[in-house]
């Protein structure tokens, strides 16, 4: 049995709308109304955010606040890897999605001799550099802050040299240098891309389950595709941005896309994900309840997030 850890980020500083800093207080609201006992059950810690960095001007239009994003992945990177030193599997509960850098530079600390993969369940492919972004939003980013690329083929910006300071300097936390392989990115539900993330997905063999796939094959067969493209990883790490689910499901979150998953297919996804030995944290982000008066999208992730942890408690040890 795995002795889960809740590990809660309100970091919002990467996203491009406010709000998602109440996240993980919008899932708790959700657990309280549903009678659940799971957070009072789970032993949790919290990383200070350095939200208040927004009531600033950002100096960095290529990559906003990114000294305070690095600030934030250097704390998330040592509140995950003490969850592991204490024989404990993390389950992180975030708010803006940069901060999953943090969590894969947390494993690749505890684990630097271990081959990780990613399965990233999101809208978005998340693999934009300050070179390439179309925002400047770093919730775009975290795929190319924890591997070895900036991408510069695809160069539409010219970041300022303090930028890319912070930018080299978040390519060396937890470890030095890159804690996995594009290759060993697997996607599902990625819908909204541009045209740099395509050209590294392309270039990668980076392999996208599109909704259409989950709903033509089913999750479990779909889950199986996904486990064995990451057969030659030792752990696999699991992010799910709620935004993979179909933007009539809620408004709840920043940047909400049609034709996404539904809850059912989001929950049974995860739930079977979680259910190979291999994986070794699991994390839900971009909850945003400011946009969603009912709290729908955080009843639903609600739903998603005891559904795995169910399903947590049964799976091996690593
Ligand atoms: N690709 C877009 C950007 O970089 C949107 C990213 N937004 C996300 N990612 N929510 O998951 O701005
Ligand atoms: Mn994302
Ligand atoms: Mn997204
Ligand atoms: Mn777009």
């Amino acid at each position: 049995e795995k002795n889960i850890q809740l590990l809660k980020v309100r970091s919002e500083i990467a996203a491009g709308t406010r709000g998602a800093r109440m996240g993980v207080d919008a899932l708790e609201v959700a657990s309280i109304l549903k009678g659940s006992s799971l957070f009072a059950s789970l032993p949790s810690i919290e990383i200070k955010d350095v939200n208040e960095l927004l009531l600033k001007q950002n100096k960095y239009p290529n990559a906003k606040y990114i000294d305070g994003v690095a600030t934030m992945l250097e704390r998330v990177s040592n509140g995950v890897n003490s969850i592991f030193e204490e024989g404990n599997f993390p389950v992180i509960l975030a708010g803006d999605h940069s901060t999953a850098a943090g969590t894969i530079c947390g494993i690749k600390k505890q684990y630097p001799n271990k081959r990780i993969g990613a399965i990233w369940i999101d809208a978005h492919a998340d693999l934009h550099t300050p070179y390439t972004t179309p925002s400047g939003n770093m919730h775009g980013m975290p795929l190319s802050m924890v591997t070895d690329t900036n991408n510069l083929e695809c160069k539409v910006n010219s970041p300022s040299e303090e930028t890319i300071d912070h930018w080299n300097h978040i390519k060396n936390i937890g470890v030095e240098g890159a804690k996995m392989n594009l290759e060993d990115i697997v996607f599902i539900a990625v819908r909204d891309t541009e045209s740099p993330e395509d050209h590294l997905m392309k270039k990668h063999g980076i392999r996208n389950f599109t909704v259409a796939e989950v709903r033509e094959l089913g999750t479990r067969a779909i889950v199986d595709k996904v486990l064995e493209k990451l057969t030659d990883c030792d752990l696999i790490y699991v992010s799910f941005d709620v935004d993979s689910m179909d933007s009539a499901i809620s408004a709840g979150t920043g940047t909400p896309v049609p034709n996404g998953l539904s809850v059912e297919e989001a929950r049974e996804i995860n739930q079977y994900l979680v259910e190979s030995p291999k994986v070794c944290a699991w994390e839900m982000v971009e909850v945003n309840p400011t946009l969603d008066r009912l709290n729908t999208m955080a009843e639903n992730a609600f739903s998603i997030l005891e559904n795995t942890i169910d399903h947590l408690h049964n799976s091996e040890l690593v």
